[in-house]
């Protein structure tokens, strides 16, 4: 084997060459990978013994796209297309061996070969969609000509890859090799050329597209409308649309101008940067600062889960959907029977929509194990404890787990605002000690926050975090303080909005000018979705707030169908004439002259001063870095991923200069980042 340069090899094996590309981690199209396929097919083309080409890839994965870090920076090597063109007007065929994932730029240029094979568990895909982009090296031109538009369109704009069985019945594959990849794309291609099969140019057939221009049209004006809320707020998908749409109505050359051109807009857009910082931002979160390389994470091989409520049975299904026993404690048997059930219908729903089978549902129940024994815990390696937000409570369980847990085990608390070292504190073992905040519905949503306590050690947090991993979180380390990220920055918004609605703006005007940025919902459909009780207690009540009054007024929120919004059994909302009477009245007894407010302002208010508090979090070394706030905000909070993050979107689209000056003149202590640069 003859290296072409650092990162493609060329072989042969008899009359066949092999093409390797060796770049790890994940083989993706980097200059020196595209010289090198460039230099080896310029080899291969001045070689007359070759018959055929089989391009396979080393390590984990065939090329899984472009190299997203080289975007935005001046070009490079050797162009994609050209070595596109090289492959596919090769004067032999030429064979992609494909494992792990091709995706993007990897699996445009296997649509280059004239035939692909792979290994039955490999995937294909175009997810450029997530990158906020578009497949830019012909993709939306060749993948419909293979699967049809209305596969393509739905390809392109999901972004989900097709596995390898799927990807052979839709005509993606030519076949399926079991045993050694390279041996099986060798044998195929000795096959075909002993067959004199043609070469296949993906580009020159357009029987398979389903249809032409006026008959697939009601198809793609569906696609559009059924897709229209998941699409919102977002370009690329669009742009993807129009693209096979236009490799639907054009020939080849012209589909890919198209596709070029939608694709440069897409690139220079904020949109697609937003969307590659989270991508990259995103890996970074799993990165824990200063973490000797030698500290190895303990194994979690059962996990006890103190209450059964919502929270508690949400944590426990992570576990249980992978495979790892849970205990979960409870303190009276109606409540644990409740907990159980819950887990439990949680799992027939998703079985019923045929995301598994009901054995499945059993497997996962089977893991189970209901106690009302705290004693239980002994041997488990990982006690989460979910109960409500009192510190006493927290203490005394975290006090007694001291005594039960075995040595080593991790004593993780789910609060959501509470000081981690006093709960430390209350053991005799700090060090195992840390916070796992899980975001409502935990067994749903994807963030969890990583609280990393004076004491807790560095083995610990490694701990947490893997775990985090494996139930398919995106871990993010915070540090203590009141809220963490998410829930402190939540504070500074909700803050702006109660004053907001005192001086002028209503509910519905804060809620729409947030749902309009892109969140899914306003704070205060947020407050009427969590309930408004929420730690309110009538006894303690002193109706020194809005949510006092209402709360004494009997609104509860969604769980009554009255708060903000009056709700009817669809959960339709309209704003409550009461709710509405309840501020005005406050703010009257406050003095408060209410005025016109602007949508403007309303979104200034509410976003600049979490900006500054994420900025007063960096300050302080809460969070390790400015993209793990963003990740929080766009897992657990809502936050547009098209927007890139509050701490993002403030760098590069409102403009930190200009939230600076605005929060000077709300008269807020604004962070001196906020200046100098996070
Ligand atoms: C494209 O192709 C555009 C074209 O249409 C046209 C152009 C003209 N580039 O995710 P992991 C890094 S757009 C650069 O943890 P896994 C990643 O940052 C692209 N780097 O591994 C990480 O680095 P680090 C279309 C990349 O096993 C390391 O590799 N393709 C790229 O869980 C490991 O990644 C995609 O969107 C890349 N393309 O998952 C695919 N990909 O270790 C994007 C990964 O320093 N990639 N890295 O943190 C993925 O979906 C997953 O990485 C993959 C592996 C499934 C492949």
């Amino acid at each position: 084997m003859a290296a072409i340069n650092a990162v493609v090899d060329l072989g042969k094996d008899g009359d066949i060459a092999i093409v390797t590309v060796n770049s790890p981690p994940v083989n993706a199209l980097s200059a020196d990978v595209r010289d090198g396929l460039d230099g080896a097919f310029k080899a291969i083309a001045g070689d007359a013994s070759v018959k055929a080409v089989v391009l396979v890839c080393a390590g984990r994965t065939f090329i899984a796209g472009a190299d997203i870090s080289e975007f935005g920076k001046a070009p490079r090597g050797a162009s994609l297309h050209a070595v596109q063109d090289a492959m596919e007007s090769a004067a032999v065929p030429v064979v992609a061996a494909i494992h792990g994932t091709a995706l993007g730029g990897g699996l445009e240029v296997a649509l280059c070969a004239h035939y692909r094979v792979a290994d039955a568990r490999a995937k294909l895909g175009l997810p450029e969609v997530k990158l906020g982009l578009l497949p830019g090296a012909g993709g939306t031109q060749r993948l419909p000509r293979i699967v049809g538009a209305a596969k393509a369109v739905e390809m392109v704009t999901s972004g989900t890859p097709m596995a390898a069985k799927a990807a052979l019945a839709a005509g993606l594959v030519d076949e399926i090799v079991d045993g050694d990849l390279t041996a099986g794309a060798i044998a195929f291609a000795r096959k075909i050329v002993a067959e004199g099969r043609p070469l296949k140019k993906v580009r020159d057939d357009s029987s398979r597209l389903g249809g032409d221009a006026a008959s697939l049209a009601p198809m793609f004006a569906e696609f559009r409308k059924a897709n229209a809320k998941k699409f919102a707020g977002f370009e690329a998908p669009e742009a993807n649309i129009k693209c096979i749409e236009a490799a639907v109505a054009l020939p080849f050359e012209d589909g890919i101008k198209v596709e070029r051109s939608e694709f440069m807009k897409l690139m220079g857009g904020l949109q697609s940067a937003a969307q590659r910082h989270v991508f990259f931002a995103e890996r970074q979160a799993a990165k824990i600062d200063g973490l000797p390389v030698d500290v190895q994470p303990l194994l979690v091989k059962s996990v006890g889960i103190i209450g059964a409520g919502t929270m508690g049975g949400g944590i426990a299904m992570n576990f249980l959907s992978v495979g790892i026993p849970v205990t979960i404690v409870e303190t009276k048997q109606e409540a644990l029977d409740r907990g159980v059930a819950v887990i439990r219908r949680n799992y027939e729903n998703s079985a019923k929509k045929g995301r598994f089978s009901m054995e499945e549902v059993e497997a996962r129940m089977g893991r189970l194990t209901p106690t009302l024994a705290l004693e239980d815990l002994k041997d488990a390696d990982l006690i989460i404890e979910a109960v409500f937000e009192n510190m006493v409570v927290k203490k005394e369980i975290f006090g007694k787990l001291d005594s039960i847990a075995k040595p080593g085990a991790i004593l993780a608390s789910n609060t959501s605002y509470l000081n981690i070292d006093e709960i430390a504190a209350s053991t005799t073992r700090p060090e195992s000690v840390v916070g796992m905040h899980f975001f409502s519905p935990a067994n749903v949503m994807r963030l969890l926050e990583v609280v990393n306590g004076a004491k807790t050690s560095k083995q610990v947090l490694a701990t947490a975090m893997a775990v985090g991993k494996a139930i398919g979180k995106i871990g993010v380390v915070s540090g203590v303080c009141h809220g963490f990220i998410g829930n402190r920055m939540l504070g500074a918004r909700q803050e702006q909005a109660n004053k907001l609605i005192l001086e002028g703006a209503r509910p519905a005007d804060v809620d729409r000018v947030l749902t309009d940025f892109g969140f899914p919902m306003g704070p205060f459909q947020m407050s009427d979705l969590a309930g408004l009780d929420i730690g309110w207690s009538a006894e303690t009540s002193k109706g020194v707030s809005v949510r006092d009054r209402l709360c004494e007024a009997g609104l509860r929120g969604q769980k009554n169908g009255k708060g903000f919004y009056d709700y009817d059994e669809a959960r339709n909302r309209t704003p409550s004439p009461v709710a509405e009477q309840i501020i005005l009245d406050y703010a009257a007894e406050k003095g408060i002259n209410r005025r016109d407010i602007s949508d403007e302002e309303i979104l200034e208010r509410c976003l600049y001063p979490m900006v500054n508090e994420g900025a007063k979090i960096l300050d302080e070394g809460m969070a390790q870095r400015a993209s793990d706030i963003d990740i929080v905000w766009i897992n657990g909070y809502g936050w547009p991923v098209y927007r890139g993050g509050p701490m993002f979107w403030a760098e590069h689209d409102a403009g930190r200069d200009k939230i600076a000056a605005a929060l000077e003149r709300m008269g807020m202590d604004v962070s001196p980042r906020l200046k100098a640069g996070f």
